[in-house]
């Protein structure tokens, strides 16, 4: 192999190594409120932390039914600055929701997840 191939390769396989490195740095939900996968009675709220601080103007919470978006406030920062939280303006009857979220940490980088939850009116509160 030519030598200059050669170094070319090692400096991919080295950005790619320091990318691997970077990604586990990035933002990643940690809990959520309702939780991933519960089966909850109707939530007001959907409220979402993470690892790092976010940056609320990047910020967004999505709640779907099927293909039905659901309408939801602005998100809006809470006491923990590793967190944010969305109204649900309308009643959830029971089924499945998804929540799409985005969100960015320090360095900027818009991260995106979504998770599923279960309203059903036969939960105790
Ligand atoms: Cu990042």
């Amino acid at each position: 192999m030519r030598p200059v191939i050669g170094l070319i390769l090692t400096a991919v396989a080295a950005s790619t190594a320091a990318a691997f490195a970077f990604d586990s740095a990035h933002l990643t939900l940690t809990k959520s409120r309702p939780e991933k996968d519960s089966t909850v009675s109707t939530p007001s709220e959907i409220q979402l932390w993470f690892n790092q601080e976010i940056q609320l103007s990047v910020s967004r919470i999505d709640v779907k039914r099927g293909e039905e978006l659901l309408e939801t406030g602005s998100v809006q920062k809470t006491d923990d600055p590793k967190s944010f939280k969305a109204d649900l303006l309308e009643f959830l009857d029971d089924g499945v929701y998804v929540v799409q979220w985005r969100s960015a940490g320090p360095d900027g980088h818009v991260i995106r997840g979504k998770y599923a939850f279960t309203v059903g009116s036969e939960v105790e509160r």
